[in-house]
């Protein structure tokens, strides 16, 4: 029996864990108090991680597909061996534009990210799709232009907050805050502190609200608005605040007093009253904030949405200020920055869609596998994610990874989409290896935490750092050893903070100009062989750890850490390695946000002309059309879903159908009770499910849930595959992000 250190890799918080392991399984989960953020918390889900860890689907030896769709195993060597060959070839024949890459890590494991983006390099491809880019693409843009670069990414400081707004998110279920259950808890508490929750659904989070908004899906842009007209009308902005720290505050100004505001609260049917009491309150309090998520940012307007989501703390001056929004740091950047005004912008062949923050779009995969004639993509590598069933359309998706010449999936698990892979490599599960998240999205405070592994790999499985590392020496593009950096690794003493390597390696980079892409495995297997066992794959953090020390140099000291300019980094990288709870890794103040802004003034550009425009054009905008009677909201956060990182439907304690939601009214008149079973039909497919009447929804929505519909040991699918009834071209016209939360279905009983 041992008891151990870990996180959680079910959701963005990654809470701290501490673990007992008996025989290798887990058999005491708990949240662990030395956690530097979580400090003991956890969800319900946590404790259900064996389910992750060990079950039937798991990927034990690298398999190929055979003409019959079945699979074959194979060794390591024949597997990297032709994949590696097959890359050359459609490289060589086709060029970069013919590969695309997918995924990149899922809600716990990133270090492999930096593994796989060195094959993107190799393939000479700017093509990286993933989920990220069927949600958060349009927050990435706004920031792009409001701050200067897609990479300013904003938090909420909920926990010290007199006024908290949640647009569309349920942090009850969804979390995505610190401690969300304990936050609300004392937000609800707290006499002097107002919650008020905007969601067609009376949400877990809703009912703990002191208002609830109760809005008409895909109508938050309208309510946003009328906020945003009222304050500035009543002069309730902030001035001071907007003279000092913006700009094209007038030209907005102008625009936001032309909204019609009863007409636009109309349209969100809300009442008027309500909005008023909400826009006061939240402009005239001490300290604001504004948390949102998928609620708005999958539905109608979705860039919009995030762009007035902003001026809402932005107008109000509660921004770069303690209760307010604030900029925050990364360590392992999870984004980057690309700019589609730029000439040289890399578009897609079919779509010419342009890369957000370095990302692009899973809903226009399809298209550009199927459409784009010579210039298509014709092989791919999948990573952590399991896009047949998460991204729009899963029909699209089966028909044109069917035509791809080369799939390749890299997988704890065989899953919807390794199922259609020519090869499936095996991976270390995230208990099997060194492993951290770049979801280190605090300020003024911030943490990383790097888990050590807790199990051998699981048979032939192998961590990412090994697999990509493998898979580029067999392409050619490095050597497998670098015997000088190796003997300077193992000889450096401490002390000296790995200066000499790290110029040595920078030296070795300026004289071998191809390998440049290739630091992450080069430090692999030079630094990472004089690490402590196990922790050769984290040797990258070094390289990040120097440039984020240089660069916050007096917050990083004031979170503990000491040295010089030149030795600051080793030691934040030491400090890392060694402490198996988490590192607070930075201390800032308030007034840093203002050097986090990177436009050259550190000014804030309010007037964004695209959305601008967008605004303008809402007035006209007619109301959808009711082809379809109801409105679904296909992706519900609940107790037991958990993306798609678990397979085996066991883990569920309770509904285990993933039922259909649905207002008791509505179910009546369909003549639906609770339990029945009934067709859920979209423009794009059907679903069959299960009903479960639930008043906390709006009359004329359903809601279904996010993380079901997976084939466990080629079963049926355990609950609804939603994305069946999801189609690519109802999405966001600037981002391609998808409208999940506004389906439009029938749903009709079906005959028992
Ligand atoms: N239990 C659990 N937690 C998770 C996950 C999980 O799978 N399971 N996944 C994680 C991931 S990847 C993410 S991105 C987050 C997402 O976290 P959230 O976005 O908070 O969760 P959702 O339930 O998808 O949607 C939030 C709310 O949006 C509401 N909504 C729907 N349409 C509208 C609308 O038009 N306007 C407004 N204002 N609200 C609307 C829904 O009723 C719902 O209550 O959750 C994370 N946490
Ligand atoms: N209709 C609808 N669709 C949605 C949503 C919705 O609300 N509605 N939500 C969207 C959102 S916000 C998101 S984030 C996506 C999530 O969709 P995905 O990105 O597809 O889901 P993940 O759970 O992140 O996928 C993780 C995969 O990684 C595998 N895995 C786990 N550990 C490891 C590891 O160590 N190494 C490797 N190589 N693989 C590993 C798991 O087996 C799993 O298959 O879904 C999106 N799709
Ligand atoms: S699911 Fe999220 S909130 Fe729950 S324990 Fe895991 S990391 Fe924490
Ligand atoms: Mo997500």
């Amino acid at each position: 029996m041992a008891t151990e250190k870990t996180a959680c890799i079910l959701c963005s918080r990654n809470c701290g864990l501490t673990v007992t392991i008996e025989n290798g399984k887990f058999t005491r989960i708990r949240g662990d108090d030395e956690h530097p953020v979580s400090k003991g918390y956890i969800c319900q889900k946590a404790a259900r991680l064996e389910h992750y860890q060990n079950h039937a689907d798991r990927l034990t030896h690298p398999l190929k597909r055979q003409a019959d769709g079945s699979f074959m195993r194979v060794s390591w060597d024949e597997a990297l061996g032709d994949v590696a060959r097959r890359l050359i070839a459609i490289r060589e024949k086709h060029g970069g534009r013919a590969f695309a890459f997918y995924g990149g890590g899922g809600q716990g494991n990133h270090l492999g990210g930096i593994y796989s983006q060195q094959l993107h390099k190799a393939m000479r491809s700017r093509f990286v799709y993933s989920s990220l880019a069927q949600e958060k693409t349009g927050d990435f843009w706004v920031n792009g232009r409001l701050f200067g670069h897609q990479t300013c990414h904003a938090t909420e400081d909920v926990e010290h907050a007199d006024y908290v707004l949640f647009i569309g998110t349920n942090p009850y279920q969804a979390h995505g805050i610190p401690n969300a259950r304990d936050t609300l808890r004392d937000l609800q508490r707290d006499p002097a502190r107002t919650m008020v929750v905007v969601d067609p659904r009376r949400s877990e989070t809703a009912r703990q609200a002191d208002i609830h908004l109760q809005i008409k899906p895909g109508t938050d842009a309208f309510l946003m608005l009328a906020m945003l007209s009222l304050i500035v009308r009543e002069g309730l902005h902030d001035r001071e605040f907007l003279s000092q720290h913006c700009q094209g505050f007038a030209e907005l100004e102008k625009e936001l007093l032309a909204v019609p505001i009863a007409d636009y609260v109309h349209r969100s049917e809300l009442a008027l009253g309500d909005v008023e009491r909400v826009a006061r309150g939240f402009a005239t309090a001490r300290t604001a904030c504004v948390r949102i998520d998928l609620g708005i940012q999958q539905t109608l307007h979705t860039t919009l949405n995030s762009y007035l989501e902003k001026l809402l703390y932005l107008l109000t001056g509660n921004f770069a200020k303690r209760g307010g929004n604030n900029l925050h740091t990364f360590l392992l950047p999870l984004i980057g920055h690309s700019d589609e005004r730029q000439p040289r912008s890399p578009r897609t062949a079919h779509h010419r869609m342009f890369p957000i923050a370095g990302l692009y779009p899973p809903n226009i995969l399809p298209d550009e596998i199927t459409h784009a004639g010579e210039d298509r993509i014709r092989a791919m590598f999948v990573d952590s994610s399991n896009p047949v069933l998460t991204a729009a359309d899963t029909a699209a998706y089966e028909r044109s990874f069917g035509k791809l010449e080369l799939l390749v999936v890299v997988e704890v698990a065989m899953t919807e989409t390794a199922r259609m892979a020519h090869y499936v490599l095996p991976a270390a599960s995230q208990f099997e290896k060194w492993e951290a998240t770049g979801f280190n999205l605090e300020f003024p405070e911030n943490a990383f935490h790097l888990r050590h592994g807790l199990f051998p790999p699981l048979a032939e499985s192998l961590p990412e750092a090994e697999i990509y590392t493998r898979l580029l020496e067999r392409m050619g593009e490095i050597p497998p050893r670098f015997p000088l950096l190796e003997a300077l690794a193992r000889r450096e003493p401490q002390i000296t903070g790995h200066t000499v390597f790290l110029a040595t390696l920078a030296a070795t980079l300026v004289r071998q100009p191809r390998w440049r892409p290739y630091a992450a495995s080069i430090m692999y297997r030079s630094l990472g062989k004089a690490l402590p066992e196990g922790a050769a794959l984290a040797a990258p953090l070094l390289g990040l750890t120097t440039v984020y020390a240089r660069r916050h140099n007096v917050a990083v000291r004031r979170a503990g850490h000491h040295g010089n300019r030149l030795t600051l980094g080793a030691a934040l990288f030491r400090a890392i390695i060694d402490r198996r709870a988490g590192t607070l890794m930075s201390i800032h103040t308030f007034d840093d946000t203002w050097s986090l802004i990177r436009h050259h003034d550190r000014r804030i550009d309010l007037a964004i002309p695209e959305m601008l425009s967008e605004l303008r054009a809402l007035g006209s905008e007619a109301v959808p059309a009711a082809d379809f009677p109801f409105i679904l909201m296909a992706g519900e956060r609940r107790s037991y879903n958990a993306n798609q990182i678990f397979r085996d439907p066991a883990w569920r304690k309770v509904d285990r159908h993933g039922a259909l939601r649905l207002h008791s009214a509505d179910a009546q008149e369909l003549g639906l009770s609770d339990g029945a079973r009934a067709s859920c039909r979209s423009a794009t497919g059907e679903v069959q499910v299960v009903v479960e009447l639930d008043d906390s929804l709006r009359r004329g929505t359903a809601s279904l849930p996010h993380g079901y519909g997976q084939r466990y040991r080629d079963s049926e699918p355990a609950g609804p595959q939603i994305n069946r009834l999801t189609t690519a071209a109802h999405c966001d016209p600037l981002t391609r992000t998808p409208f999940h939360k506004y389906v439009p279905v029938h749903i009709t009983p079906i005959a028992t």
